[in-house]
């Protein structure tokens, strides 16, 4: 059997349909239609049938996106992810593989929606993101916010709401960018890529929005994506396709499309919250510290490592427990590392609900050693957003009181007890 046969086989009275991966010490490695790899003994297992190579490597379609003047223009900053993978069947693993041509290409629906604008930013994996590149990303969707009336980033789910938060702040827009993903690879058959990426598009290209939003899909089926405002989203699970949540709010926006035989046969945008077609001026604000932490704290969390974290950077968001704690015994090093110029911001690892720092005795001492609490930022959205303060002043009272503006819906003003998970 050739890695990438398409098998079907029979095993302990059940029958397994997947792609052939490898052999490996005695078991057959088969990649199911859910993109999970599973390992049967060779031994039991009784081949029904061995077709042809599974369709790898490059889209199944070649064609150069049109030049419309009739459709809206709408940038494509690509960086990678499983959006733009493929299987290798040699490995079994998603491996980057598209560049931003090779998406465009897979998908000729596009062509019935905007004039496409591609644009390389990088080709990785998001858990190989840096703020070096969170940066890179925002000066590429800047140029392409020039000459288009909305940006599709595409990118990895593991860390994209990092980088959706980092855009929030480092630019100002008068059109949307919208951040997709996937979690199943376009060469799989229960892929999401291609709706996210047209659902996408169409919001880039038609809606009203103004800011940056992240939209995947709303449940685990295709038809609804949802919208999330850039600054409080999360991915929630490790591999459900409607792995993002907002948090502690609703999203701005859902929309739906449907294609059919390379076609579009529907496609509905829902604005939820007017507050995000508000009137933005363009602009590049892309300061950067790099030198920031964020920590999350935990039961016996030794003395030196907590030092050694706040001590050897410019500021450290700590994820403390419930409204924000830390051990006791940790909080002279708090104020020894605010004394000397380290900014010190907390949130809470609950997630949902508001840091206080007047409940509890221990919030009130850190407090008075020089925390500052981070009302129910996100801890994510709360480190990104101290990567761009710190880039921009290491004045403590400056960055407290920019950390403390609300800058693009990152802090709610209230923070209701009601909660979607
Ligand atoms: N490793 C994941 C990432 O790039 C794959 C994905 O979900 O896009 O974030």
């Amino acid at each position: 059997m050739e890695p990438g046969s398409k098998v079907t086989l029979r095993w302990r009275g059940k029958i397994l349909r997947g792609v052939f991966v490898k052999e490996d010490k005695g078991f057959i490695v088969l990649k199911l239609s859910n993109g999970y790899n599973v390992g049967i003994p060779k031994d039991e297992a009784e081949i029904l049938s061995v077709e042809g190579r599974e369709h790898i490597g490059k889209p199944r379609f070649h064609y150069r996106p049109v030049q419309n003047p009739d459709l809206p223009k709408v940038g494509i900053a690509a960086t990678g992810g499983t959006i733009a993978a493929r299987v290798d069947y040699v490995t079994g693993a998603v491996t980057a593989e598209f560049t931003v041509e090779d998406l465009v290409n897979t998908f000729p629906e596009l062509n019935e929606l905007a004039t496409l604008v591609p644009r390389q930013v990088s080709n990785i994996f998001s858990e190989n993101m840096v703020p070096s590149i969170w940066r890179e990303i925002a000066r590429g969707v800047y140029e392409l916010l020039k000459e288009s009336d909305g940006v599709v980033v595409t990118h990895g789910t593991d860390t994209m709401h990092y980088s959706t938060a980092y855009l929030s702040f480092a630019l100002s827009t008068p059109k949307p960018v919208v951040f997709t993903g996937a979690q199943r690879s376009s060469d799989r058959p229960s892929s999401d890529a291609a709706l996210n990426l047209l659902s996408s598009v169409y919001v880039a290209g038609y809606s009203p929005l103004k800011g940056v939003f992240l939209s995947m899909h709303e449940s685990s089926s295709d038809g609804w994506n949802a919208v999330h405002l850039g600054t409080r989203v999360r991915k929630m699970h490790t591999s459900r396709r409607d792995t993002f949540r907002s948090i502690g709010r609703d999203p701005v926006a859902r929309v739906y499309i449907e294609a059919r035989g390379g076609r579009i046969v529907r496609k509905e945008f829902q604005l939820l919250d007017p507050e995000w077609t508000r009137e933005h001026p363009l602009e590049l604000r892309d300061h950067l510290n790099e030198n920031v932490a964020l920590l999350k704290y935990f039961p016996g969390m030794k003395k030196e490592l907590f030092e050694r974290v706040l001590l050897e950077h410019d500021g450290v968001v700590i994820e403390g427990t419930g409204f924000g704690h830390v051990r006791e015994e940790l909080i002279p090093l708090i104020k020894e590392a605010v004394d000397s110029g380290v900014f010190v911001g907390i949130t809470s690892q609950t997630i949902y609900g508001r840091t206080h720092s007047h409940v509890y005795s221990t919030a009130v001492k850190m407090e008075e050693a020089g925390a500052v609490f981070l009302e129910d930022m996100l801890p994510e959205t709360a480190f990104a957003k101290l990567v761009w303060v710190l880039g921009q002043t290491k004045d403590l009272e400056r960055a407290r009181d920019l950390m403390l503006t609300n800058v693009a819906g990152e802090i709610t003003e209230r923070s209701g007890i009601e909660w979607k998970l």
